[in-house]
């Protein structure tokens, strides 16, 4: 880490004038008004900016849009066309549950409160709004000890802490930094108080710091405007449909994506990968999809086929193999494109003009797998049609199921432009086995503010443009990369998705996407990338998968096994008990780590096959929670305080998974135990595999976990469907259904079926 460039001090910035409110008038569902600075500027880390314009709407009972701009609109703000929010059909002052007022403070100027009845969610007043070109700053006051969820994308525990904490919002390829920002960018926030959610979501897509801190929350944007979103709840899953009503619904699925995936990194050969595709069912462990990484392509060019190793022809019988056993196959794609010029997808696309450009028109250079490459510009009016014909060549020769894309932030080896007058053929080695630790940094541009902003946010790099596509680079539009970085991976899931739509078009597509965006859900799945082999990373997998059910994305899962360092044969056997339950199922694996697949150890094979037989029965639950996923945003494997928001053991509670609202799942995280301490809150549960009931609830419960065993639970008052489970989701699906009756307190129990054929969606419920 180099270095850091430190926000000012609190007293520079207290010393901004705030802004006067002006024609506050009365707009059709909402308010109007204009913002004048009061003084002189402070221009903290940018141009103070005198003319802002603010807009208030109710847009739906229980959610309140805020926007405050530049009333000349220069700042950038994302298109509707990029991503399609909703916009409510509007309701009156007095049908909104949420409520708006402001004030006029002598010292800090304009500030407004967010009410819910007389809970006060959101209030900026007596701290000044800053608003300046390449720096805006927005706080509002939490409550001592705030329960707050979500804020991403960042490895982190569940309930985030509020001392002196700052997320920083910037798409970055890392290694599983605790805490840090990594892949995708997630602002919206839900906050539980007194058994109550509410949430707030800023749709921005520049770098940003969101700061907890002093009982405050602080929003500190290098641009654009602020586009707030208030979430009246007041349950944790309103709060998640309400605002997944906003951003876009999750993306319907297909069936076969809820059975258990195998992939690594580092496969040498397609007939290795037959071998482990063997081998899982000599093991008797359902697999229903074989992953195979970059490894496949010829020199990590995409959509080429490596003619030794993997030759097409080998891909091919595999495919034909997998699908004749209703199995399948998703393979990998970059977007960094290869700049040589006898390679034909680099060709074509040269020739339409779709590469991201430097400022002096020529296309801009960095550095991936396989040498110099260029990027797609998403921005590029024939970058759809290029993608989208590449795409079909690649499908025509190998019909796969799905597709994961990756290093989408997107990454790039080189700080900057790194080819640029090099040769346009030369493949250079990856820096890092050039030069060890690597080679220098170059020296920072001061004087570019777009390049080093004034204000740096707490992006762990020497700058922000390191390890990705330099911010002055320019898209088609003119905008430069500063601007739309957070969006590369959501604009390439968009088009990718398109692809997958219009090739097959009564299939759902399989998109599975590491960099994400606010409404990446709609379009695409997620793994939370690199994690290592330990068992802290096991304990904060569970955090992960609730983080993405607050962000939309609810078919996600972790890296089963750990993805780089060796795992260990008690840490998979455990892994895999919890990765069972994940919405998205697949052990991972880096290059050049031992093996992992579940089959090599007889412990983890048992473990695996306990826990994937709990899995594949619950199938048709798994589906069920989906489609609520799909219908009104509620994720699938929620945290206990999502269900039970008033028991305080609940508040911060990673440790434990539930499925829906009818299953609980309580792993061992620990290295070594044999038990597990659980928390159930009051009311019935019953274990999974003898239907007995957990006595002494409302408390913490001591369970047996011996090395195989995984404890799952079914809370009283549901009414479970099930199949019994087969080797592959087809199998399963063939059995006859089941249904898992388990009375509460009441001897009454409820629950629901939605089952998809071919005519569509059977749905079933009763009680
Ligand atoms: O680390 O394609 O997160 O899942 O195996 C290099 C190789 C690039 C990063 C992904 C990881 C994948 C790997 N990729």
């Amino acid at each position: 880490m180099g270095t850091k460039f430190e926000a000012c001090s609190n007293s520079t910035r207290s010393s901004c004038p705030g802004y006067a409110v002006t024609n506050f008038t009365r707009a059709e569902q909402g308010f109007e008004a204009s913002l004048v600075l009061t003084g002189p500027p402070c221009n903290a880390y940018g141009k103070d900016i005198f003319h802002l314009t603010l807009g208030i709407r109710f847009d739906t009972q229980n959610r309140l849009h805020v926007h405050i701009k530049d009333t000349v609109e220069k700042q950038y703000q994302i298109p509707r066309a990029i991503i399609p929010l909703d916009s409510g059909s509007g309701v009156s002052e007095n049908d909104s549950n949420l409520k708006f007022t402001h004030v006029q403070d002598a010292q800090s100027g304009f500030g407004f409160k967010i009410q819910r009845g007389d809970d006060v969610i959101f209030d900026t007043t007596g701290r000044p709004l800053i608003f300046e070109d390449q720096y805006i700053e927005i706080t509002s006051s939490l409550p001592k000890n705030a329960n707050i969820y979500g804020i991403g994308e960042t490895p982190d525990y569940f309930r985030r802490s509020t001392a002196n904490t700052t997320k920083t919002l910037w798409n970055r390829d890392a290694h599983n930094p605790l805490g840090e920002n990594v892949y995708g960018s997630h602002s919206i926030y839900m906050e539980l108080r007194k058994g109550k959610f509410h949430g707030a979501y800023l749709h921005n897509s520049h770098g940003m710091d969101i700061v907890m801190a002093n009982g405050t929350i602080q929003y500190r944007l290098l641009g654009g405007t602020v586009d707030l979103y208030f979430f009246g709840g007041p349950s944790a899953l309103d709060v998640i449909d309400q605002y997944t009503e906003l951003v876009g619904r999750p993306n319907r699925i297909p069936y076969w994506s809820l059975g258990f995936h195998n992939c690594r990194y580092g496969y040498k050969s397609v007939y290795v990968v037959n071998e482990v595709i063997a081998n899982y069912s000599k093991a008797r462990i359902p697999l229903e999809v074989a992953w195979t990484d970059i490894d496949y392509m010829d020199n990590t060019r995409d959509f080429t086929f490596d003619s030794v190793n993997f030759p097409l022809s080998e891909m091919q019988k595999q495919l034909k193999y997998l699908h004749s056993r209703n199995q399948r196959m998703v393979l990998m794609t970059d977007p960094a494109i290869q700049r040589k010029t006898s390679y034909e997808t680099y060709v074509r696309g040269h020739e339409l003009n779709v590469f991201i450009k430097n400022p002096d028109g020529s296309e801009y250079v960095g550095h991936v797998w396989p040498g110099y490459t260029v990027f797609p510009d998403w921005f590029g009016n024939n970058t759809d049609k290029w993608w989208h014909a590449e795409l079909q060549q690649y499908f025509d020769q190998l019909p796969i199921d799905g597709m994961w894309i990756d290093m989408n932030e997107a990454t790039s080896f080189c700080t900057g432009t790194c080819g640029s007058g090099q040769p346009t053929d030369k493949v250079p080695a990856l820096p890092w086995l050039v030069s060890s630790p690597g080679p220098p940094h170059r020296k920072l541009n001061t004087s570019n503010p777009f390049l080093v902003p004034p204000y740096a946010i707490h992006n762990p790099q020497i700058e922000i443009s390191d390890n990705t596509i330099e911010t002055t680079a320019v898209h088609a539009n003119g905008v430069i990369e500063y601007h739309v970085h957070n969006l590369y991976g959501y604009m390439q899931s968009k088009t990718t998705r398109d692809f997958l739509l219009a090739y097959r078009q009564n299939k759902r597509p399989f998109l599975l996407s590491r960099s994400t965006f606010a409404g990446s859900g709609a379009l695409v799945n997620h793994w939370t990338g690199d994690n290592e082999a330990t068992w802290q990373d096991l304990h904060i997998s569970i955090s992960s998968v609730f983080d993405f059910g607050i962000f939309g994305i609810p078919m996600v899962g972790a890296d089963i096994c750990g993805f780089t360092g060796n795992t260990t044969e008690e840490l998979c056997a455990r892994w895999i008990e919890v990765g069972a339950f994940y919405p998205f199922s697949r052990n991972h694996n880096a290059i050049e780590m031992e093996s992992q697949e579940l089959y090599l150890w007889e412990s983890v094979a048992e473990a695996s096959r306990r826990a994937l037989a709990v899995r594949y029965k619950l199938l048709p639950y798994f589906y069920t929670m989906y489609q609520y996923s799909v219908e009104v945003g509620w994720p699938v494997a929620r945290p206990l305080v999502f269900e039970f928001p008033q028991v305080p053991e609940t508040a911060g509670n990673d440790r434990q998974m539930l499925i829906g609202g009818g299953i609980l799942v309580s792993p061992v995280l620990e290295e070594g135990a044999t038990t597990v301490r659980a928390f159930f809150p009051a009311g019935k549960w019953y274990d999974w595999y003898d239907y007995t009931e957990v006595t002494g609830t409302n408390a913490f419960v001591i369970l047996d976990a011996n090395l195989e065993h995984i404890n799952v639970h079914i809370r009283g008052g549901s009414i479970i469907p099930m199949q019994p489970p087969g080797m592959t989701t087809v199998e399963s699906r063939a059995n006859n259904f089941q249904l898992l009756v388990a009375t509460n307190g009441q001897g009454k129990a409820s629950g629901e079926l939605r089952a998809r054929s071919e005519h569509g969606v059977c749905q079933r419920s009763g009680s």
